[in-house]
């Protein structure tokens, strides 16, 4: 891997493509000593910035941002007893400080529960604090004893947004958990990604919650990946942590929780749906730059071109678009090869013969090439980027809805999950049936009361036991 002499592998090879584009394109180095921790290249870590950016716009309508931290108490952490029996396994314990035994060991958050809520116990006082919404986005380690990908699956989760909310009742935690798969929806929508939201079975749920809504995306192999988790956390954790509040008439309620979170999958989602054989491809909203400009200075009018292109990328910036100025000494095929890898949406291409007929050339990383008037590029430019978001869009809708397919029989649903696709069957909810399916195809329930526009909402026969089943979303997951 540290020969960048070779080419990127072609997309269709999909885990070579991805590894090797994540340091061709400068957004992870996988070398540190440690397994499952990546570290940020700086380009990686500005599209991070764009993609929490609007994550936190998002939140930061109706939530705050806070900070706890990253130590939690041994007596704490083991409370509630369904979340030890989730997380016991994957935690990593601090227990000395120096040589010095510590009296109390100290789990590194593999999410936060256990160090928030007894903090809400005392912050929560009567109906009047009520809701409370508060996430944070920090990094959490949990020992995946699963193979560790960079992004996808990590020891450190260094992007790990959880909000965690307090409200006086079921049904309104109820429709706080309504209102983060919107907020999810929104932010993928955002990022071109197309979502399928569905209700996990109850043994893959959160340990401690009521029930979870999971939100996937299906990858270029096919094989799905859990971008993000809405979960009803019911009273479970109020009553072991001692979260109450006294009602409109002085009587003492237990609280209601809910909690969601999102990682580093969501860039690995964005970086694997849009990419291709060349690249990266970044939609304009999180490119680090929307547009690149390549002045084409061979010949005697390299001042003119220059000065040219530095008042076009002035142009540019006072518009408000993200645009990079490359007058590096290179070839302009090499800077071409250089923005493509690296996903720059648009590029202009300025030349002696473009300047005296007052245009520019630009080139769209999602294919097309048009001269643009230099007099209304602003506008022009404008345009074409809302163009190549609409292109990512509708290339990356047309993927999930080729991948889902029906399938009403055991043969068929393995299939459809050999061939690299995603399958809707109908499913009774029988934990037994369900594990018949999984055992028979290699693939994962992922969901019942599936929200897509691709999925039909039509009851069925289970196509392990023929009685009445639900539409049912099945998938070799990530
Ligand atoms: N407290 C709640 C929000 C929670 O921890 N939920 S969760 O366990 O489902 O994690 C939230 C999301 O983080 C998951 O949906 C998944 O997208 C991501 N995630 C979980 N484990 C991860 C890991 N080891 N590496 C990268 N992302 C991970």
């Amino acid at each position: 891997m540290d020969d960048d002499t070779g080419a990127l592998p072609l997309k269709e090879d999909f885990s070579a493509w991805y590894n090797d584009l994540l340091w061709r394109a400068e957004i992870m180095d996988v070398r540190y000593p440690v397994k499952g921790l990546y570290v940020w290249y700086p380009y990686g870590f500005a599209i991070r910035k764009f993609v929490y950016q609007r994550l936190r716009d998002l939140l930061d309508r109706d939530h705050q941002e806070t900070l706890f931290p990253l130590l939690i108490p041994e007596q704490e952490f083991m409370k509630e007893a369904e979340h030890i029996k989730g997380f016991e396994d994957e935690v990593y314990w601090v227990t000395h400080g120096g040589k010095t035994p510590l009296d109390v060991k100290l789990a590194l958050r593999p999410t936060s529960e256990t160090a928030i809520y007894p903090m809400y116990a005392l912050w929560v006082r009567s109906h009047a604090d009520l809701p409370i919404k508060y996430y944070q986005i920090v990094n959490t380690f949990r020992y995946e004893t699963k193979q560790t990908r960079p992004l996808i699956r990590l020891r450190e989760i260094t992007s790990f947004k959880e909000a965690h909310t307090v409200h006086a009742t079921w049904e309104e935690a109820g429709e706080q958990v309504e209102e983060a798969i919107r907020i999810y929806s929104e932010f993928y929508d955002g990022l071109c990604i197309p979502t399928i939201v569905s209700k996990r079975p109850d043994w893959d749920k959160f340990p401690g919650a009521d029930y979870t809504i999971a939100v996937d995306t299906i990858m270029p192999n096919g094989k799905t990946l859990q971008i993000g988790t809405v979960h009803h956390l019911g009273d479970h954790f109020s009553r072991t942590f001692n979260i109450t509040f006294e009602d409109k008439n002085g009587e003492r309620k237990f609280a209601y929780q809910t909690c969601y979170g999102i990682s580093e999958r969501s860039i690995a989602a964005l970086i694997s749906i849009h990419g291709d054989d060349k690249g990266l491809v970044l939609p304009p909203a999180v490119a680090t730059f929307q547009v690149v400009i390549v002045p084409i200075t061979i010949g005697t009018r390299h001042e003119d071109v220059i000065a040219a292109a530095q008042k076009l990328s002035s142009i540019l910036s006072a518009a408000g678009i993200r645009v990079k100025l490359d007058t590096r000494e290179m070839r302009p095929g090499a800077k071409y090869y250089w923005w493509e890898i690296r996903g720059v949406p648009l590029r202009l291409e300025l030349g002696p013969r473009d300047l005296d007929a007052g245009k520019v050339m630009a080139v769209k990383r999602t294919g097309g090439k048009t001269a643009v008037d230099l007099a209304t590029a602003p506008e022009e430019i404008t345009h074409m980027l809302c163009e190549i978001t609409e292109n990512l869009r509708a290339r990356a809708e047309d993927h999930t809805r080729t991948h889902l397919c029906p399938a009403n029989s055991i043969d068929f649903l393995k299939n459809t999950l050999d061939k690299g696709n995603v399958a809707v069957i109908h499913w009774c909810q029988d934990r037994g049936c369900g594990e018949s399916i999984e055992e028979q195809t290699n693939g994962s329930i992922l969901g019942t009361d599936v929200r897509s526009p691709y999925v039909p909402a039509v009851e069925g026969i289970c196509i392990a036991c023929k009685k009445p089943g639900k539409p049912t979303i099945v998938g070799r997951a990530y």
